[in-house]
């Protein structure tokens, strides 16, 4: 319906656009990657609540102040993370179609303003340039019931009304404390809205300090000993029958707009971004007039486009982004790289004190295994007896290894791993007390 070709779309990858002052630190150690992201493996009992899943990152050449990461699951049958419905507030833009006669004039009716993509720059009908404005089409001419010619009217702040409505999203909830990201501004959605999927954005922007004096996020080198974040995650009632009983924690790298890690100037770190040439090919379905106005555009192939041309062509110049994985030799001081040389050029590079590194980026999915959990055994030998009791003592009393998971050794269920677990299984085990019974993942 609308008289031009006004259909070109610009794509815009979402970087985080982040500015914090400080100071770098200046030491440097060996890694594989620049930059690694793992997910922890980690196993679980049936029926087990928040459990915590560790996300751990090694860092060696740049500050990290700013990161989005989406996290998905390949099995709803057997976790989910923990997430519940909110409500937010968010705004929604009208504007005003239709206005009386009255001095000033009065508006009587308004539809909803809606981001649409105008053309801003070309020659019709080869559109260069485009932006994304608030809006309406408002139809200028009418054939009958049908509109012929459509003009582009903007919201205007000030003149049309906002108006503040409420929205039920899927939050999800994480646990930062202890973490390397600890007193951040951190949100986590389920975009899905089932659970099954994760998106978490984290930046220090509360830790804002004058130049010099400030905290810049997460310096490197990181060897990765503090979790980046831990994710809480709830664990179906497996049956012990089941076979397949573990869960893929995938990281999503692949659409860049959830997949992001920024220094404190907002650079996307191991993310090469390039600009590259976009087009779009329409042909006329219905002619108004020849050539001049076209009643209905349709979106084709190239290859569809007869040999003289397509009717109208819509070109764009889009960011394009890719991981980088490229092996690289860094500087230890300033953690500056040099790409394209072999690994045994290296050392010879800054003075003699080049680092081999394998590649920018490196990024580990993680998984989550629900064991058969059986009451009181804790030594994980498929029994309950005596050497139970004495692999609690030993953890509790001597630095003994913990049970797997370590939730297993707190047998009263009392969130607490104590002596009065160590009286709960012996009086499980030789007075036919009631341990077990209340810790709801234990069978
Ligand atoms: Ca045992
Ligand atoms: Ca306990």
């Amino acid at each position: 319906m609308y008289s031009s070709a006004k259909l070109c779309k610009t794509g815009i990858i979402i970087i985080f656009a982040m500015i914090i002052f400080g100071l770098s630190q200046l030491a440097f150690s060996q890694g594989s990657y620049l930059l690694e992201i793992d997910v922890d493996d980690v196993i679980a009992c049936p029926g087990q609540t928040t459990v915590s899943i560790p996300i751990y990152m090694k860092n060696y050449a740049d500050t990290v102040a700013a990161f989005s990461l989406w996290l998905q699951l390949d099995r709803p049958d057997i976790m989910k993370f923990q997430a519940g419905l909110d409500i937010i507030e968010y705004e929604v833009h009208y504007i005003y179609t239709e206005w009386d006669s009255s001095v000033p004039p009065i508006p009587i009716d308004s539809v909803v303003a809606s981001p649409t993509w105008v053309c801003i720059d070309g020659d019709f009908p080869i559109c260069v340039d485009s932006a994304q404005l608030l809006g309406y089409y408002q139809c200028t001419e009418f054939s009958g019931p049908e509109c012929i010619d459509s003009v582009f009217v903007e919201w205007q702040e000030g003149i049309d009304p906002v108006y503040i409505e409420l929205k039920e999203v899927m939050v999800g909830n994480i646990d930062t404390v202890g973490t390397l990201i600890s007193g951040w501004d951190v949100s986590a959605r389920s975009l899905i809205g089932n659970g099954q999927d994760i998106l978490i954005s984290a930046s220090v922007k509360s830790h804002w300090f004058p130049p010099g004096t400030g905290d810049p996020g997460i310096g490197f080198p990181q060897e990765g000993e503090i979790p980046l974040i831990k994710l809480l995650a709830d664990v179906l009632p497996i049956d012990d029958t089941a076979t397949n009983r573990t869960v893929t924690i995938h990281i999503e790298y692949n659409i860049l707009d959830y997949f992001a890690f920024s220094n404190e100037l907002g650079e996307s770190q191991c993310i090469i971004t390039e600009e590259v040439e976009e087009y779009e090919y329409f042909m006329c379905d219905q002619w108004l007039i020849p050539d001049e106005i076209c009643m209905y555009w349709n979106r084709v192939m190239e290859s569809e486009c007869p040999p003289e041309g397509c009717d109208s062509i819509a070109v764009d110049t889009i960011l394009h982004g890719y991981l980088d994985d490229a092996p690289r030799c860094c500087d230890p001081v300033t953690g500056e790289c040099i790409t394209g040389i072999e690994e045994s050029e290296c050392p010879s590079q800054f003075g003699g004190t080049g680092v081999w590194f394998d590649g920018c980026i490196s990024i580990t999915d993680g998984s989550l295994y629900v064991k058969r959990c059986l009451c009181g055994d804790l030594n994980d030998d498929g029994m309950f007896n005596i050497l139970d009791i004495i692999f609690l003592l030993n953890h509790i009393y001597k630095k003994g290894p913990a049970p797997e998971p370590i939730i297993l050794a707190d047998t009263d269920g009392d969130g607490r791993i104590s002596i009065l677990d160590i009286v709960c299984l012996i009086s499980a085990k030789y007075k036919f007390g009631n341990c077990c019974d209340d810790p709801s993942w234990l069978r």
